[in-house]
Parts: structure tokens; C-alpha cells; sequence
């Protein structure tokens, strides 16, 4: 059952469902369970040759999940949440794979999935309102939704180095990384990249191959993650508890059963900061932000103090001040950039088979052979491992030939940067729902919470409309522009748009500079949801069909569900 290449359900020519479904990750096989559970006819469509999504992509040596897999898993299920046991506090991506494979055989979710098949283009009808959805292979379907489950942080970015294909050497990418072992014993490797994937790969890498020479063009803050057994029984405590961190998470700013902090960095004396510091840093993970202080993320000043705590953990850890300076940011603010989680990353710097080159101050100019050439030195190679990370938040569906009323092109649509009503849904893009999009929470908030937390809105939109005989929602032009409004400000108030990072997308050359999260906090943007759905779904319209609307006599046809629900 778990092979990698899946049967794909048979496909009669331009077959209808109620909903098709891209992706089949967390977010791809929740919509898929939720929507058939409500009698949905629902198709999920899925690149990969298997279950997973971005855990089915990325299997780097050391790839494993920056939150603790407790609540990094789905709450949809009881029963599953009881069964299910984690082997460690963060898992390793086989057993986060693992574990998606078993929520797909569990649910009987494969039977709705057709892998291998690529979703290549959306086109919808004003006529009919129906999305017209063509595949990689040529099969074509109908909809009357489109449901984007196809990640935020999924479309790989292979970075633009001139002469790139002139390497002999193996070359591998850590979001495609082979379906086999990869033996780096014996052999010199390379490793372009320092975010999370490079963090989590690097010290794996060095502790297997030959030589690691790490090119690095921005130097991160890596916080200790502090993996270790899930054990008996701290497992037996939280299946006892799982209501009160599922409520603590569904409460909480980022979606985690963390407790936040009301203070500021500056209001306690330096000593008092420091042991805040040390007990969160002894903790691991991501506690250092959000259970230190309050002001972190919007004070400058606030912000130094964490990122001077790190500075000087880098300084104690690796042993040649010339490396450690090489190594500690000074480029950004802390959190501005995903801060990585690993262990031991630092002190892989300290050993004897592991080169640190800045690219930064020399940047790499060639590729020839099995040699990396940079500014001032060559480096020989047998592999080269690219972490350079993604197209993110806007990449995924902006990689589909997606175009909604009157023919308007997504691309055009989002030629200046995305914008989103809630990160649910685009104006002119009628029944097609985005799973954590723009100006949702999204990144900033634990991904399984915040994915079931859209599909069970989506959900309840559907079953709204389906009630009413409505067959089209589409978000008004004057919402979305007050909801990425408003999303701007809260983000501006922040030290985060300042920085150049994949957030903003200023890892993709010629992508227009936008932060596209919303930062109000989890909480808030759920009882916002709800508001929405409560008040008719206010800042949409939904309409009965075209035909329906010709014979009827009511005035206006931008029927609001309250006017039929009466
Ligand atoms: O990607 P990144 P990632 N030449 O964009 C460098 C999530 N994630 O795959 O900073 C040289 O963060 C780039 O340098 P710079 C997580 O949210 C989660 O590591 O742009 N270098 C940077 O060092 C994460 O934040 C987990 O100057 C180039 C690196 O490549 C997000 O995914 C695990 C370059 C890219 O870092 C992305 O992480 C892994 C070039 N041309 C990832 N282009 C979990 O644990 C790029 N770089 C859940």
C-alpha cells in the first residue's frame, strides 16, 4: 500500500465533481476527508507519486519538522490523535510520511486520488459556473470549486547561477531529493544555502561525507530545536491533555500551545532578559520568540536583545573567531527570517572536514567540471547539494494557467503581488478556495491547526451554498482591497517586511516585493473567519445560477445567502 507509485482512480472523459482538490498534503487530504464526509463528489489531484505534499518532496538527509509533531498533526480525529505515536519530539520527515500515509489509509482517502498528475491549467465559465480543469496527460474535469491545497512554502526555486549545468558532479536539490539512499561517504560535497533546509542537512552531511563546504551568502540566527524521544510518558501526557493543547493552540497568536508573553524585552533589568533567554533556549524551538517577550518582533531595540543572546551563543560555540564571525547575522533583524531549528549546527563548524565560505564577500562565478569557482578560490567537488529554497506563498498556483471571470489571468491578477480576501479567496476568481493563502496567517501559524481551521470554513461555506441553491461565491473587490489593506499595516508595524527573505520574495529575482502574511495572530483571524461566515458571508457575493437568476424576479442579482436563507 505504500509504494510510491499509486493507482489513480479511473477517469471517465470530462468527468464533474462538486470540488477538485490540488494537492494531497495536510492540507490536500483534510479537504479531501472533510468535503466527502459532507457528501461532496470530490477529486484531489497530486503531482507526486504519493501522499505527502512538501513531506513527500523533501526527504534531505535530517529533514524534519521545526515544530513538535504533538501538535504538528491533525485534531480532526480523536481517535486518530490516540492511536497515533510520535517516536520523537520533532519527527523526521519517513515518519511524518509515515503518518500522512496512514490518516490516507485510515480514511480510505486514496481511492479520491489521482497521483502522478500534475493540475496544468483552470479556466472558469461565467455561463455555467464551473471551473474547466485540465491535467498533465491531458484529462480534463469539471467543478463547481476549485480547492488550492497546493502549499505555501511547495514550488521549489532552482537558483539562476550562469553555468550551473556545467557541473559533472552529482547534483542534488533538497526539496526533489532522490527516492533512494544517497552515499556521501567517501565523497567531497557541497552545500549551497543556509535556511532551514541547509541547517537541517548540513550536519548530517558532515558527519558522512569526506569534506562539507558550505557556500553561505547570509549568515541566519539557528536555534536549538532539542529533539529527543517523544518517551511513554510525556506521550501518555498529552493524549491525556490533547483537548487542552488542541483549545491552547485554536487560542494562541501562532497556533501553538505555547504561552505568550505580555512583556517587553525592555521593561526587565539585563540579568532578568538573560534568564528569560537561557530557560526558552534550554527549551528549544520556538518558545525563544514566543514565550520570551512581547515586543520582539515590533521593537528594534527589543529584537537586539534576542539576537545579541544568539550572537554570543555563536561565539562560545565555534572554536575560530574568524568562522564564528562568518556565521553570526548581522544582516537582519532575529525572526525576519524564518529562524532555523537545529542541533549541533554550530558546532559542525568546529570540525576538521567542514569549510565555511562566505559568498557574501566572494560569490561563486563558475561551475566547471567537478569544480565550484568563486571570486577568489576553487573548490573540488564529487556532489552539490542545493538548499536555495521556494517560490513561496504565490509560486505553487501561479505555476497553473489559472484564469477566473471574463478570462482574467491570475498572473496578471498578481502582477504587482498577490492579494487575497482572508487568504480564502481572490476577487475575479469565482468558487476557488486557497488552503493557507496569501494574507492568511499561514507561515507564521502552525500549518495543520491553520489548514484545518480553512477546510473546516470552506466546508461550511459549501454546505452554506449547497442548502440555498447557490452555485457561485466570489470575494468583492472592495473586501479584499481593506483585508490586504489592513493586513499591510499590521505587517508594517512589524520589523518583518524590512527584510529581504523569501516572506517578501525577495529570493525570486523580478518578484514583485510583497509580505503576504497576515500577523493579526491565529486567534484573532479565526473569530474574524467566523464573523465573516456569521454575517452571510459579508465581503462576498453569492449567487444563484445564471438561469435561475434570468427567471427570477428579484432586483438585484448579486443575491447574498440572507436573502435566500429567509
Ligand atoms: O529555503 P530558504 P529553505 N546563491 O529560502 C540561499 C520551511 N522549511 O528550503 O538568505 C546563494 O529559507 C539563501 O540565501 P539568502 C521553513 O519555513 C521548514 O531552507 O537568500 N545562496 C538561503 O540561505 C523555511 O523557512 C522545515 O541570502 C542562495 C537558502 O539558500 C522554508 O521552508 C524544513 C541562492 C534558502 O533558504 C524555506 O527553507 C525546511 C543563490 N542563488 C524548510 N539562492 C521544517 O522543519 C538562495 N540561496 C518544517
Amino acid at each position: 500500500m505504500n509504494g510510491e507509485v499509486q493507482p489513480s482512480p479511473p477517469q471517465s472523459a470530462e468527468e464533474r465533481f462538486d470540488a477538485v482538490i490540488i494537492g494531497a498534503g495536510f492540507a490536500g487530504l483534510y479537504a479531501l476527508y472533510r468535503l466527502r464526509e459532507l457528501g461532496f463528489k470530490v477529486r484531489a489531484y497530486e503531482k507526486g507519486g504519493d501522499v505527502g505534499g512538501v513531506w513527500y518532496w523533501n526527504r534531505y538527509p535530517g529533514a524534519r519538522c521545526d515544530c513538535e509533531s504533538y501538535y504538528y498533526s491533525y485534531s480532526f480525529s480523536k481517535e486518530l490523535q490516540q492511536d497515533w505515536c510520535w517516536s520523537q519530539r520533532y519527527a523526521e520527515q519517513p515518519e511524518i510520511l509515515r503518518y500522512l500515509r496512514h490518516v490516507a489509509d485510515r480514511f480510505d482517502l486514496r481511492r479520491d486520488i489521482a497521483f502522478n498528475t500534475t493540475v496544468e491549467s483552470m479556466f472558469f465559465d461565467d455561463a455555467t459556473s464551473l471551473w474547466t480543469v485540465t491535467m498533465s496527460g491531458g484529462d480534463v474535469v469539471t467543478a463547481r470549486f476549485v480547492v488550492s491545497a497546493a502549499g505555501c512554502i511547495s514550488a521549489m526555486q532552482k537558483p539562476d547561477y550562469p553555468g550551473l549545468g556545467a557541473f559533472e558532479g552529482d547534483l542534488y536539490y533538497t526539496a526533489a531529493w532522490p527516492h533512494h539512499d544517497v552515499d556521501f561517504s567517501g565523497k567531497r560535497v557541497g552545500i549551497i544555502g543556509t535556511g532551514a533546509s541547509g541547517v537541517q542537512a548540513i550536519p548530517i552531511i558532515a558527519a558522512r561525507a569526506t569534506h562539507l563546504t558550505v557556500f553561505q551568502r547570509t549568515a541566519n540566527f539557528v536555534l536549538p530545536a532539542r529533539n529527543g524521544p517523544m518517551g511513554a510518558e510525556f506521550d501518555a501526557w498529552v493524549k491525556a491533555h490533547y483537548d487542552e493543547i488542541r483549545a491552547k493552540c485554536m487560542a494562541s497568536p501562532g497556533a501553538v500551545p505555547f504561552e505568550s508573553s505580555h512583556t517587553s524585552a525592555l521593561e526587565v533589568s539585563a540579568e532578568e532578559r538573560q534568564a528569560v533567554y537561557a530557560r526558552t533556549w534550554a527549551l528549544g524551538g520556538l518558545r525563544f520568540f514566543a514565550e520570551t517577550f512581547s515586543d520582539l518582533i515590533t521593537n528594534a531595540e527589543a529584537n537586539e536583545t534576542a539576537a545579541e543572546f544568539v550572537r554570543a551563543h555563536i561565539r562560545e560555540v565555534v572554536d575560530d573567531p574568524k568562522i564564528a564571525e562568518i556565521l553570526i547575522p548581522d544582516s537582519h533583524p532575529i525572526a525576519t527570517k524564518r529562524p532555523p531549528l537545529g542541533d549541533d549546527y554550530y558546532a559542525t563548524f568546529n570540525r576538521t572536514n567542514v569549510t565555511l565560505v562566505d559568498i557574501a564577500r566572494s560569490p561563486i562565478t563558475a561551475f566547471s567540471g567537478r569544480t565550484v569557482q568563486t571570486a577568489d578560490a576553487s573548490y573540488e567537488l564529487d556532489a552539490l547539494v542545493l538548499a536555495t529554497g521556494f517560490d513561496a506563498m504565490t509560486g505553487a498556483l501561479l505555476r497553473i494557467d489559472v484564469r477566473g471571470s471574463g478570462g482574467l489571468e491570475l498572473k496578471a491578477k498578481w502582477a504587482q503581488g498577490a492579494r487575497s480576501y482572508l487568504g480564502l479567496s481572490i476577487a475575479g476568481f469565482p468558487n476557488l478556495f486557497t488552503i493557507t493563502g496569501p494574507f492568511s496567517p499561514s507561515v507564521v501559524a502552525n500549518m495543520p491547526t491553520g489548514v484545518e481551521h480553512h477546510v473546516d470554513w470552506i466546508a461550511g461555506c459549501m454546505t452554506h451554498m449547497r442548502d440555498r441553491g447557490l452555485e457561485l461565491i466570489e470575494a468583492e473587490e472592495d473586501a479584499e482591497d481593506r483585508w490586504v489593506e489592513h493586513s499591510t499595516q499590521v505587517a508594517n508595524a512589524t520589523l518583518y517586511p524590512r527584510t529581504n527573505s523569501w516572506y517578501v520574495g525577495a529570493n525570486i529575482p523580478g518578484k514583485p516585493r510583497r509580505f503576504s502574511v497576515y500577523l493579526g495572530g491565529f486567534s484573532a483571524y479565526r473569530q474574524h473567519c467566523e464573523g465573516v461566515a456569521q454575517k452571510d458571508y459579508e465581503g462576498f457575493v453569492l449567487k444563484i445560477p445564471p438561469a435561475a437568476a434570468a427567471s427570477s424576479e428579484r432586483e438585484s442579482p448579486s443575491i447574498v445567502g440572507a436573502a435566500l436563507s429567509g
